[in-house]
Parts: C-alpha cells; sequence; structure tokens
C-alpha cells in the first residue's frame, strides 16, 4: 500500500492510544423501534448491487433529465447519475409546491428572543425565487460563488437555496467565525456577492457580523456586493457602504412576484464549498455536487430518521456545519419534510430552551450532538422532567462519539426509554451518514454507531491496509457513495493525498474505530492532528498559527484534550520571545488573541508555557507527551513545566518508555 510520508507519520501508535482509553461499555441493548422504516430487505438489496441501490434511491428525485449512467468511478474521481440534469431548489421546494404539501410548514422557526415564523413550501417558494431574482439583479450567474455569513435564520436557507437554483455555489461561514477566518474562506473560493445580517442573536447578545463582515471584506476583491439582511433592527448603527451594500429587503421588495427559470444543471455541477479543519493551517474547501449529495442526503434522511409527513424534526445544529446543510436543508425539504430551526443558544433564556421548543412544536424527532447531552445530564435532570417530551419518537446522536453514560441517559430522559437512539458517523466530505442503526430494523448498542448505511462498504485495517475482522485499526470506505465530496476546491492534489494516498483505492477518514464480535463499529476519534471540540472540528496547525502570529509567541504546539462536557478541549504550549513573561495574564491575553483570530469555538482551555517544546530528534513535537501533560497524567502544573529542567526530565522519562 502506499503511503504519504505525512500519512505514515501518524502511526499504528495513535490507534493503540486510542484503545488504551478507559471505555467501559454496558451490555448491548435490544432495543428496537415502535415504528418501522419497514424495509426489511434494504440491507441485503443494497449489498447485492450498490449501484442499483442508489439508482432505486435517485428516482425520488425530479430530473429536468434523465441520467444515463449511475457510477463512472476512476478513483479517486467519482461522477455520479452522469448526464442527468436537475435542479435542487427545484427537488427542495418547487416539487412540494405542485402537492397539498405547498401549504405544509417546511420551516418552524424560532428566534433566540422568543419570536417565532412558520414558512410553508409555498412561503419558501415564493421567497427563494424573489432572492434568486435578486441575486440576478446583483449580476450573479451560473458558476459564480457566494459567500454566507449569518445566524440560523430563515433567510439564510432562502440564500443557500436561491443560488442552488441559479446554480452559483454557495459557501456558508459559520456566524462565530472571525472576521479573518470569514476571509480566507471568500478569498479561497473567490465569491462574488457575501450575504450577511446586520448583527445575530446569541444568549441575549449581538454578534456584529457586519461589522465582522467589513472587516473581512476590506482584503476581498473578488466582493462586488455585500447583502445585509436586517435581524437585529440595529439599522441605523450599521454603516452600509453605497453602492457595495444593500438591504435584503430593499431587494425582496423589488423582486415582489418574480420568477425566476431553475437553471438545468448537470448532475455533476457544484452546489456548495464547506471549508473544514485538516491537518495543515489552511481550511480545506470540500466541494459537493448536486445529484448524488441530493440523493445521499435525501435517502439517509429519509431512512435514518423514519421521515415522515406528520413528523416535526429538529436538527439542533447550526447551518454553518456539515450537519445544518445535510440535515436541516437539503435532506429533510428534498423529503418534503418539516424541520423546526433554532436561532440562538441551548441555555438561553434558561436551560429549558430545547424542551420548551420540542414542547411548543410537539417534535417528535431531535437530532443533536453528544457535547450538547453531556450538557444537559450536567445541568440535571429536572429540566426535562418539567415538560412534556411524550411527542418524541426518535433521537439522533452526531458530531463525536457518543459514551455509552450519555447515550443511556439521553433515551431515559428524553426519550422516556422508549424512543430508538441513532448514532449517525459521517463527516463533511462524506456529505451524508454513512453508518448508523436504521430504526426499527438494527439492534442499537449504547455507544457504537453500529453498522454501515446500506449501499456503503467500510473496513477497519492495520497499518498495511488488511482488515481487521475484530479489534481496532483505521476505519476506510471502500467503494464510492453518491454524496462524497468530488474534490477540495482548488487544489484537487491535496484531495488525493488526504485522502486516497493512504490505502490506494480506499477512502481514508481519519478516525480510528474497532469493530467487535457481531461486526459493530466503535469510533474511537481522529488519528490525524484534528481536533473535535464539542463536535466542531479545528486543526491543530490552526490554532498553532494562530497563537504563532501574536508578537510573543515563538513556538506553539496545540493537542487535544479530555473534556467532560466538549468531548475535547485545546491545550496550547508555548514558548514565549525573550522579554515576554508567562503567566495568567499572557495566558489570557493569547486565548483571546486566538478566539478573535479563528473565532471563540477555537480559544484554547489551557495554556502551558514551557522553555522549550519535547521533540523528537527528527524535531517532531512529541504530541503524546504533551497530551498527557495537558491531562494532567504526568504533570498538570504550569509553574513547575515552566521549568526547562522538569520538561527535560519528562522528555527523557517518556523516551527510556518509548524505547
Ligand atoms: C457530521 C460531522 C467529522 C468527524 C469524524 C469523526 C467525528 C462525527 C460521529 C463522529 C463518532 C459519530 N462532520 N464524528 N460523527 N465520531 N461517532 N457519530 O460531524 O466533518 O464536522 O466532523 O467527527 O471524528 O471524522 S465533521
Amino acid at each position: 500500500m502506499a503511503t504519504t510520508p505525512d500519512a505514515a507519520s501518524q502511526g499504528q501508535g495513535a490507534i493503540s492510544a486510542l484503545l488504551q482509553e478507559d471505555r467501559r461499555y454496558p451490555p448491548s441493548s435490544e432495543f428496537t423501534a415502535q415504528a418501522n422504516a419497514g424495509d426489511a430487505g434494504i440491507y441485503e438489496r443494497a449489498k447485492a448491487d450498490p449501484e442499483a441501490f442508489w439508482a432505486e434511491q435517485a428516482q425520488n428525485l425530479d430530473w429536468m433529465e434523465p441520467y444515463k449512467t449511475v457510477l463512472e468511478w476512476d478513483v479517486p474521481w467519482a461522477k455520479w447519475f452522469v448526464g442527468g440534469k436537475l435542479n435542487a431548489s427545484v427537488n427542495c421546494v418547487d416539487r412540494h409546491t405542485k402537492t397539498w404539501r405547498k401549504n405544509k410548514a417546511a420551516i418552524i422557526w424560532e428566534g433566540e428572543p422568543g419570536d417565532s415564523r412558520v414558512m410553508t413550501f409555498g412561503d419558501l417558494y415564493r421567497e427563494v425565487n424573489q432572492f434568486a431574482a435578486a441575486l440576478q439583479k446583483l449580476g450573479v450567474k451560473n458558476g459564480d460563488r457566494v459567500a454566507i455569513y449569518m445566524g440560523m435564520i430563515p433567510e439564510l436557507v432562502v440564500a443557500m437555496l436561491a443560488c442552488a437554483r441559479l446554480g452559483a455555489p454557495h459557501t456558508v461561514v459559520f456566524g462565530g467565525f472571525s472576521p479573518e477566518s470569514l476571509r480566507d474562506r471568500i478569498q479561497d473560493c473567490e465569491a462574488k456577492i457575501l450575504i450577511t445580517a446586520d448583527g445575530g442573536w446569541r444568549r441575549g447578545g449581538k454578534v456584529p457580523l457586519k461589522d465582522n463582515a467589513d472587516k473581512a471584506v476590506v482584503e476581498c476583491p473578488t466582493i462586488q456586493h455585500v447583502v445585509v439582511v436586517n435581524r437585529t433592527d440595529d439599522a441605523r448603527h450599521v454603516p452600509m457602504h453605497a453602492p457595495r451594500d444593500v438591504w435584503w429587503h430593499r431587494l425582496m421588495d423589488d423582486a415582489k412576484h418574480a420568477i425566476v427559470e431553475p437553471e438545468a444543471l448537470d448532475s455533476e455541477h457544484p452546489l456548495y464549498i464547506l471549508y473544514t479543519s485538516g491537518t495543515t493551517g489552511k481550511p480545506k474547501g470540500m466541494l459537493h455536487t448536486t445529484a448524488g449529495y441530493l440523493c445521499g442526503t435525501m435517502t439517509t434522511s429519509k431512512y435514518v430518521f423514519d421521515l415522515k409527513d406528520d413528523d416535526v424534526y429538529f436538527c439542533t445544529a447550526d447551518i454553518g456545519w456539515v450537519t445544518g446543510h445535510s440535515y436541516i436543508v437539503y435532506g429533510p425539504l428534498a423529503n418534503g419534510a418539516t424541520c423546526v430551526m433554532y436561532e440562538g443558544s441551548p441555555d438561553y433564556p434558561d436551560k429549558d430552551r430545547f424542551w420548551d421548543i420540542v414542547e411548543k412544536y410537539r417534535c417528535t424527532i431531535l437530532y443533536t450532538a453528544p457535547t450538547a447531552i453531556r450538557s444537559f445530564m450536567r445541568w440535571g435532570n429536572e429540566f426535562p422532567e418539567k415538560h412534556d417530551l411524550s411527542s418524541l419518537r426518535l433521537l439522533g446522536s452526531v458530531g463525536e462519539p457518543i459514551n455509552p453514560e450519555a447515550w443511556v441517559w439521553y433515551r431515559e430522559h428524553i426519550g422516556a426509554d422508549r424512543t430508538p437512539v441513532v448514532d449517525t458517523w459521517w463527516q463533511t466530505e462524506t456529505g451524508h451518514i454513512l453508518i448508523t442503526p436504521l430504526p426499527g430494523l438494527t439492534t442499537a448498542k449504547p455507544g457504537s454507531a453500529t453498522i454501515p448505511f446500506p449501499g456503503i462498504e467500510a473496513d477497519v485495517v492495520d497499518e498495511q491496509g488488511n482488515s481487521v475482522p475484530v479489534g481496532g485499526g483505521y476505519l476506510v470506505l471502500k467503494k464510492p457513495w453518491p454524496g462524497m465530496a468530488r474534490t477540495i476546491w482548488g487544489d484537487p492534489d491535496r484531495y488525493v493525498n488526504q485522502y486516497w494516498s493512504r490505502f490506494e483505492g480506499w477512502y481514508f477518514t481519519g478516525d480510528g474505530a474497532k469493530r467487535d464480535e457481531d461486526g459493530y463499529l466503535w469510533l474511537l476519534g481522529r488519528v490525524d492532528d484534528v481536533l473535535n471540540v464539542a463536535g466542531h472540528r479545528i486543526g491543530t496547525m490552526e490554532v498553532e498559527s494562530a497563537l504563532v502570529s501574536h508578537p510573543s509567541v515563538a513556538e506553539a504546539a496545540v493537542v487535544g484534550i479530555t473534556h467532560e462536557i466538549k468531548g475535547q478541549a485545546i491545550a496550547a504550549f508555548c514558548t514565549l520571545r525573550a522579554g515576554n513573561r508567562p503567566g495568567d495574564e499572557a495566558a489570557d491575553e493569547l486565548k483571546r488573541h486566538v478566539a478573535a483570530k479563528i473565532g471563540p469555538i477555537a480559544r484554547p482551555d489551557k495554556i502551558f508555557f514551557t522553555a522549550e517544546l519535547p521533540k523528537t530528534r527528527s524535531a517532531k513535537i512529541m504530541r503524546r507527551l504533551l497530551r498527557d501533560i495537558g491531562e494532567g497524567r504526568v504533570i498538570g502544573d504550569t509553574t513547575t513545566l515552566a521549568d526547562p529542567t522538569v520538561l527535560a526530565e519528562i522528555r527523557s522519562q517518556y523516551e527510556e518508555k518509548e524505547g
């Protein structure tokens, strides 16, 4: 098997380290669903002929021209449903307005301050058309990139679908990212338009989205216009720079009753670019295309969540991340489902907020992250107990490995020991869920994402690529799937190196996994330098670059340390330039600096100052040693750490052990 030097250096050590972690699994549970997705033959059928299975699913899409070939596979380049033409906004909106669903709620939106709004598919149709007309007026054409930097408001969904209607790939940048992060992404994809809001509500405060956008756009010569939604009524305080800046509501007024013919787009036409952290300092623009992605998200939404027309489905993700793209927008809307969308924080105005929402709208499905579940556990059972959650019939988890304790608590305290729990493994790169139980069909084990979705071939392999029947190894995917990212925007070589070079012909996920005697998969976390903080991917290198950009820092190393709620937290080790004093003040300053550079989600939890960083003879930072120190396994005291002789001693002890 071909190995890149970079990938090889990650080594089998990473797997054994993960396996050593103390995880006691309670006995497997025999829970199955009350409601059944009702297709008992689905696994066998898909296994017998995966392409035929996906082709069967693609019949659920509305095509403008039928495709000719299901799959063209020239490793690692995939083309699905070749020759077909379609439009994602037609599949998510138009087609439902031609049925009884026209007046069905598409989005039930809850603002953080308590305002709310229901948008039917008919409403969505009108607004998507209006905004598509507005974008056309601003000069947006098929193929132009449009950046979107907003909070969780319905206009975000309208903007995405309007872009899709025109064939203009969108790139949604999480509203919690900094001006610099926004700037980097706009520059990378050379977006022509930026859509933002005056601000967004978060924990009762206003996130200054427009101010951040203004700072970013100064260095983005490709941006011709900035469209601004008035969300926080800050209109008078937000400076609008004519003719660059335009109000959303003015554009919409000018486009009243507009109907925009949807572009008939090739199956492989780019739908969106979404940036995600990797092992270098530069985020990767994962490119998703139209037909395969829609087929994958539509099919998985339908089977994993057992979506029915009377469901009220609540996904708590932010659309700034892939979960929101696939499981708030494209997958559920393609199915004509009703989605609840919440703007704010789960603890605002109090720790009841999610349960208030579930109760208010009688939500039937809840899809959230382990980090949130662990917070709920910590806050106490009295919060969910105050509410009537009996409408819930299915619970989902995503973003990181869920510890069995949290899984069991979720099912007992939120699901009243009655609902199935689906632990869904997937990535920004995979586009849709790939490993998951199917309610009614798969017996769950708390803490295991169970088995691959029909049509998906996953395996656990050792360093050489040999399948590990029972035990730990690297998670790989051996066959293409429709929603897979097609490339990294502007950097196909990196796409090949990152994902397709470690094991020839197979996709390398970057995750470790263990397979048990029943063939069930237990995800162990990342084996590369990608952190997962509260379900959010952050590259260690991104944080390191942010740290060394501070004038006081000479060198920095960042590792993930176990965190009770967030899964992982960030620990940073810094050596300071001469003349700078380590201490709490310096640590606070550096934390602030990283938050400003990348965004508050990247703020390190702990900063250690060391006279030097522990390195191997080949100058590689000994991250495992740093992780031990960060977690207090070797030494947890910053004052002693600042002493180089102590660190040297740790190092020699460590090297002795490692031989
Ligand atoms: C959907 C999403 C991807 C990384 C992935 C894993 C981890 C996600 C699970 C999980 C264990 C899960 N996309 N991950 N879901 N680990 N069980 N159910 O999170 O691109 O942002 O992150 O997240 O490490 O590689 S992502």
